[in-house]
């Protein structure tokens, strides 16, 4: 290892412990968490299934970066060179539309052997897999509803999809030998003031019912339930609201995912996690960066993430929270977006991690809040880098900015050769 990196690393070591902070230790912790980097950032949200379906559901990718990827092959190619530039061992998140199979195959029918070659892909890497099912940009969803929508049949269809998605989830966790996280979210809602709101709200309630009737290993396949604000072509009223889910996922032992872009936007996820770690055992999160609504931007070293992380450590609930990233930009490169989001996810559980924790609950139990004040703001510039450079070294990743240039040899060796992107424009979608 470079001697400077280690030397101001033993430099920042020696000022976090006369705060009684073991960095160490710290970071033997941040390696034994795993973030679960979502697939979806590396192709728009396209996937492999129907490729010329729009994509729909109320989201939306904007920009046309060249290099999008096309095929599983290039995704994954794309994926490994993300991976290489992170530090520590992770998980990929998975929709059903990123099928890889010749055959022809409907979102209600689809199986475990329909994803054998991420399996494979993922035991080479040694990564774990996550799942989703994929309820939207399909001839069955295009008026806005699924698991609640009104026709039997069109409910069933998706109902059967879900159903098929958790099984591939419990494949994915046995065979990998580390738990799945099999995520329901749903578009289902109304642009305009609905007559009536109960009436999906109690059809949504009785198809979860059926899709999570089957009892699966734990170990192999933990569901959760993701709920949102409004969406796209959904701003009057969501089906699946926060209220929605946090009663079903209660009462039924279900994750609640909080997605970071689903609420009011002064409303933060960070507040909401020692509440609902009290009535849960677990929490999945959808980290991502809503910009005036949910825009899904990459991951920045914000406050808000800032403080996701300070709960998980101060609430003590790492290990029940499944850390799941969400965003997707087509305006840059898009592996660079996932290095840049998931490096930022992992620094700040660093950052985190290095607070004297036990010397600001002190003050705080005392009332003597001036100390708590003072010693929060120093601590923003304790030298948190340092540490994040030997973190980086010792797990044989670039440090600093050095990983640019391999995304952008990257960018002109391969992804500059791929053609057209892939986001279609969407202004006429986007006028909100
Ligand atoms: C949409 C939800 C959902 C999706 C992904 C692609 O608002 O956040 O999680 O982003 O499933
Ligand atoms: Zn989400």
């Amino acid at each position: 290892m470079d001697q400077t990196i280690r030397s101001n690393y033993e430099a920042a070591k020696a000022l976090y412990a006369k705060h009684g902070v073991d960095v160490d230790a710290a970071l033997e912790k941040l390696s034994q968490i795993k973030i679960s980097m979502h697939c979806w950032q590396g192709d728009d949200v396209r996937g492999f299934l129907n490729k010329d379906q729009a994509l729909t559901g109320g989201i939306s990718v904007t920009g046309n970066y060249p290099g999008a990827a096309g095929t599983p092959e290039e995704l994954r190619s794309d994926l490994e060179l993300a991976f290489s530039l992170i530090p520590g061992k992770h998980k990929l998140n998975l929709h059903a539309i990123y099928v890889d199979t010749d055959e022809k195959v409907e979102l209600d029918k689809i199986e475990p052997k329909h994803f054998q070659k991420w399996v494979d892909w993922a035991k080479e890497q040694g990564l774990g897999l996550d799942f989703n099912p994929t309820c939207f940009s399909h001839e069955k969803s295009k008026d806005g509803f699924t698991l609640s929508h009104p026709d039997p049949e069109i409910r069933q269809f998706w109902i059967d999809h879900c159903k098929a998605s958790r099984k591939i989830g419990a494949y994915f966790g046995e065979q990998l030998g580390q738990t799945c996280v099999t995520n329901v979210w749903i578009p289902d809602g109304f642009k305009d003031t609905p007559a009536d709101r109960l009436a999906p709200r109690k059809r949504l309630k009785e198809a979860l019912d059926q899709v999570f009737e089957e009892e699966l290993n734990p170990a192999h396949n933990l569901d959760a339930v993701e709920s949102k604000l409004f969406g796209l072509g959904s701003e009057a009223y969501v089906v699946g609201s926060h209220e929605f889910y946090m009663g079903y996922g209660i009462q039924n032992n279900k994750l609640i995912c909080l997605d970071a872009g689903h609420f009011h936007p002064t409303e933060v996820i960070s507040n909401k996690l020692s509440a609902i770690s009290l009535f849960t055992d677990g929490i999945l999160l959808h980290v991502s960066r809503p910009m005036r609504w949910d825009s899904d931007h990459v991951v920045t070293m914000d406050d808000e993430l800032i403080d996701i992380g300070r709960e998980l450590v101060r609430g003590d609930l790492l290990g029940k929270t499944h850390i799941g990233l969400d965003f997707f930009d087509a305006s840059i490169n898009r592996v660079a977006a996932w290095v840049i989001g998931t490096r930022n996810t992992i620094k700040a559980l660093m950052r985190a991690l290095l607070d004297p924790v036990e010397a600001l609950r002190q003050a705080e139990l005392e009332g003597d809040y001036t100390t708590r004040l003072a010693l929060t703001e120093e601590f923003k510039s304790y030298p948190f880098g340092a540490v994040w450079d030997y973190y980086c070294s010792k797990n044989g990743v670039p440090v600093r900015e050095e990983w640019l240039a391999e995304v952008k040899a990257y960018e002109q060796a391969v992804l500059l050769k791929r053609g057209e992107a892939a986001a279609a424009p969407v202004e006429a979608e986007t006028n909100v």
